[in-house]
């Protein structure tokens, strides 16, 4: 759309009075909230969580940028998540529907997750498992994953879930990085309609003289053949089935580290982003059920992320649980068996809270209204939205064609380290922007800075997204490096603001725009990729001497990765009879195999300089002119200026991914 018919069809959505009515979002939080942020973070502490014990002090910022939520309270998450709502009477309601990709289902009660979450933390403990151990986690999109989540934190064992799409590689450096002690996986899961194996990935991980790893528990989902290592490996089955049926959820600590997430950074090395129990809990309760408005009596939620990332831990298990809400849970893709299975399973279930992202809505776009409008979608009520910047046609389409011209949509803008939604309107209380985040909750705090680190308010200047008071879910750090926690979160703009490398702007009414990474970091489909970590990716390959990597913008998933790459002279190995596109494809699956599917370039171009300033560093920004198609910018602190010719003139040695 040109920005004049942007501006033409300019349209805001008003909030539904009839909506409102019933809505858990006021608009007088935001009041209360602001006249007392503590008083209003421990309302919501109280409100939304049964503590063991409560607790005494708000927050403790005197060690800041290192914080402490809750002092002195003790609770148990999965205790909140499960237990809670079978003692309140609620144990006959569903807690989870589960549609496999074939087309398997079942049902599961919070009084069967009560009890398969106990029986599967007698069975952790009686493998020597303890508070404060690690466990990895690697499964495929099932229950168990659930389980297996909370009965970590039912025993004080942080989880760290590894994405099923990861490489080996992936799944090693997160082990070790963490020295887990465990790590759950499956036989395999289902991937467009064929089984797809993960425990070979795990012994490939683990193929080490060193690991940490004691025991690898294997859920059965496929029936596939595996590995087996008889002093290593146990079936999930062999014990969980026979464990006890009630297990004690001793409390912990507000403190006490619920789980690591790994995410990219600007160096290769991911980064362990640590979340504690208290905040984190409050915070992923509270914006369920002021953002997504979630009813548990009432809604059928569905939130399509993997629980491989922050978005299924906040909005799979830890929110939706706490507020003890009915979930579908899917394993597949929205295009197995047809275009429509996502519509499908919104009318059979009859889902009234739909939580995607802007790439899936992308895609739906791409393959036409006349899919969903197969299907009755008239039980939706909600639709969420998360990611990256959902850009205002893709928003006005997935009112119209998902959300009937009725449903609110709610953009929110968070991160790993957030832990839980900070930047979203309220459905029943904010007027609707399309492609704008809006607002900051009630109890967040944002502003955006210049260059020089100076907040502004004008409307339409760009800037830098900062965070200027501590909030219950923040990250309590980078597990093992509190020093770059602080020289990565807290010092771009000194140590009274989070950085949280994203650029934004106001516009005239005042809503924030989210205008997408300001450092190396890449989102493809809403997924966070390092360029330096793909770049090490290309640069292990025997035939590459040196590879820069940039995030090229692309309709379908936001960007896409392209990368640049310079070919060793010196070769004598095995891929050296490949050339061009078999060459191409060979460090595709190369990248692949070191970290996982999603990080496969869509572009590798074969170059033979790359461009760099006198310094020696890569100046990624004329790069990603290349890779955008545009004229070439301003070349002067080149160190050779005649690079960039070069690498246009050579660009025929390449290829995109057939
Ligand atoms: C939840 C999640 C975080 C990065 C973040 C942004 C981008 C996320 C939005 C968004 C614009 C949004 N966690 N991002 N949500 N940009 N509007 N509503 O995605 O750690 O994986 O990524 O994603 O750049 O910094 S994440």
């Amino acid at each position: 759309m040109s920005e004049e018919s942007l501006s033409h069809d300019h349209h805001t959505f008003p909030a539904d009075p009839a909506f409102a009515a019933q809505a858990n979002g006021t608009a007088e939080m935001y009041a209360a909230a602001e006249a007392d942020p503590e008083g209003f973070w421990a309302a919501q502490a109280r409100e939304r969580i049964t503590w063991a014990k409560d607790f005494e002090t708000t927050l403790d910022w005197s060690g800041a940028p290192f914080a402490k939520w809750f002092i002195g309270g003790e609770l148990n998450a999965a205790y909140n998540c499960v237990d809670r709502h079978v003692e309140n009477g609620n144990g006959d309601r569903v807690a989870i529907h589960f549609e496999g990709e074939p087309g398997d289902t079942r049902t599961v009660t919070y009084a069967d997750l009560h009890r398969e979450v106990c029986k599967a933390a007698n069975a952790l403990e009686s493998l020597g498992l303890g508070k404060g151990d690690t466990v990895a986690i690697y499964l495929p999109m099932i229950p168990e994953a659930v389980v297996a989540m909370l009965a970590c934190a039912r025993i004080g064992a942080p989880h760290s879930v590894v994405f099923g799409g990861f490489s080996a590689e992936a799944l090693n450096t997160r082990i070790n990085d963490a020295q887990c002690k465990l790590v759950i996986t499956a036989d395999g899961g289902y991937r467009r309609g064929n089984p797809s194996a993960l425990k070979p990935a795990v012994d490939a991980a683990l193929d080490h003289a060193q690991t940490t790893v004691e025991k690898v528990v294997v859920i059965r989902r496929t029936g596939q053949d595996v590995a087996w290592n008889d002093s290593r490996d146990v079936w999930w089955d062999d014990v969980v089935a026979p464990a006890a049926e009630t297990h004690e959820a001793v409390a912990h600590d507000s403190e006490h580290p619920l789980f690591i997430l790994y995410t990219s950074g600007t160096t290769g090395k991911p980064k362990g982003i640590f979340h504690t129990t208290g905040g984190y809990l409050t915070q992923a309760a509270y914006t369920n059920a002021i953002v997504h408005d979630v009813h548990p009596e009432t809604d059928l939620y569905w939130c399509t992320a993997d629980i491989g990332w922050v978005t299924g831990h906040s909005y799979i298990v830890y929110g939706p649980l706490a507020n003890g809400a009915t979930q579908l849970l899917y394993e597949g893709t929205p295009d197995t068996p047809h275009q429509g299975r996502w519509w499908e399973l919104i009318q059979k279930y009859g889902v009234t809270i739909l939580y995607t992202a802007p790439t899936a809505v992308r895609t739906f776009m791409k393959w036409g209204h006349d899919i969903p409008e197969k299907f009755d979608l008239s039980s939706l009520r909600v639709l969420g939205s998360v990611g990256e910047p959902i850009n205002p046609e893709a928003w006005l389409w997935y009112r119209k064609y998902i959300g009937g011209d009725r449903c609110p949509i709610v953009d929110t803008w968070w991160q790993t380290e957030t832990g839980a939604i900070m930047i979203s309107p309220l459905p029943g209380v904010t007027t609707l922007e399309p492609g704008s985040a809006q607002k900051p909750i009630p109890g967040v705090n944002a502003q955006i800075l210049d260059d020089e680190g100076k907040p502004f308010t004008e409307a339409e200047r760009v800037g830098y997204l900062v965070l200027t008071k501590p909030w219950p879910s923040m990250l309590r750090g980078i597990w093992g490096d509190p020093e770059r926690y602080r020289q990565t979160y807290w010092s771009r703009f000194g140590p009274e603001y989070y950085f949280a490398g994203d650029g934004a702007k106001y516009d005239k009414d005042g809503n924030i725009w989210l205008l997408g990474r300001v450092d190396d970091v890449m989102n493809v489909s809403g997924h966070r990729m390092s360029t330096a970590e793909i770049e090490s990716a290309l640069v292990s390959h025997p035939r590459v001497a040196e590879a820069a990597v940039v995030g090229a913008s692309d309709e379908m998933t936001g960007q896409a990765i392209v990368a640049f790459v310079i070919l060793r002279m010196d070769h004598d190995d095995e891929a050296e009879h490949l050339d061009g596109d078999a060459l191409v494809k060979e460090l595709r699956n190369h990248v692949a195999k070191e970290i996982g599917p999603i990080a496969k370039p869509r572009t590798i171009m074969v170059v033979s300089e790359l461009p760099k300033t006198r310094s020696g560093k890569i100046m990624r920004r004329l790069l990603k002119d290349v890779a955008e198609g545009r004229e070439i910018g301003d070349v002067t602190t080149l160190a050779d200026s005649s690079v960039m010719n070069l690498i246009k003139d050579g660009l025929g040695a390449g290829g995109d991914e057939g």
